[in-house]
């Protein structure tokens, strides 16, 4: 039976880094990249988020022009291979541009635009869709005793806020996403805390993404769940229950799976009784 019924778009990670927490290094050369993104999109992938740099607390920091070189062939050979979305996932305005101008259509900024000056106007400028993510100060130090009076609040806050700037420097409303940031600057409470918030998150009007695949906190309930690896049946319950509050995408590095439990859960959600 074919998928019939709406669930949110699964966006694959494709991660061209020596240090990334779940796949580092693995997909480190373009060819292994291309191959890579090749499978996702064989899996079902409906958008491909392609990261240079590693926002892992500790991971060594990138210049633009290493980030670039890493990126860009993968790119325009995802391009010319394939017409899927693709979304880059930098916190720099000249990589943006570049991953744009070879053929990326959205920006995934876990920065949300505040890292440079220029970002906001540079979004506007490129025309691109943009994803605004929460995070806690920066990747360097973001893990260090996280505190919130009210991490559902403040997390809103600061994303409504992002959003405003990015409006007024020109980007279009209806090219803004919205992400809490599962993991930047949270406590494994926090983070469920935001999970459990996330049809607040969705009644803003943007749409959603959630990155929860293979994340720590899922280790903190699973203290069997040291590798990363080790994380696929949490990350598959976080996703479910974003896909039952609405979001639009959810950011996963296990595609296969991800895109059969949520066909199957917009199955059951449709089945006539
Ligand atoms: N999480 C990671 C990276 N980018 N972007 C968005 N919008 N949301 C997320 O939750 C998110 C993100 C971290 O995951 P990964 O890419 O596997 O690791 P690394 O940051 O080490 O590259």
């Amino acid at each position: 039976m074919a998928r019939t019924f709406p669930r949110p778009r699964v966006m694959g990670i494709v991660n061209v880094t020596p240090d990334s927490f779940s796949d580092g290094g693995r997909y480190l050369g373009a060819a292994d990249g291309i191959e890579h993104a090749r499978r996702l999109i064989a899996q079902g992938a409906d958008i491909l988020d392609i990261g240079g740099e590693s926002t892992r607390p500790g991971a060594t920091p990138v210049s633009a022009f290493e980030e670039i070189r890493r990126v860009v062939p993968l790119i325009e050979a995802i391009r010319a291979a394939s017409d899927i979305p693709i979304s880059i996932d930098t916190m720099k305005p000249e990589v943006a541009r570049a991953a744009v101008q070879a053929g990326a259509t959205i920006w995934n900024d876990v920065a949300a635009l505040r890292f440079a000056p220029q970002a906001p106007e540079l979004a506007a400028e490129l025309g691109c869709e943009v994803v605004l993510m929460h995070m806690l100060g920066q990747p360097g130090t973001m893990q260090d005793a996280p505190r919130y009076d009210d991490v559902v609040a403040e997390v809103e806050a600061f994303l409504l806020a992002r959003a405003f700037t990015a409006m007024a420097a020109g980007v279009a409303k209806a090219k803004i996403w919205l992400d809490p940031g599962i993991g930047f600057g949270k406590t494994p409470a926090h983070n469920l805390a935001l999970l459990k918030a996330l049809p607040r998150f969705v009644a803003l009007g943007y749409p959603v993404l959630l990155g929860a695949s293979r994340k720590r906190f899922i280790a903190a309930l699973d203290p069997s769940a040291g590798e990363a690896t080790d994380r696929l049946g949490g990350s598959l319950a976080a996703h479910l229950a974003a896909a039952a509050a609405g979001v639009a995408a959810v950011r996963v590095h296990d595609v296969r799976e991800t895109v059969q439990a949520l066909d199957v859960q917009a199955a059951i959600a449709g089945a006539a009784i």
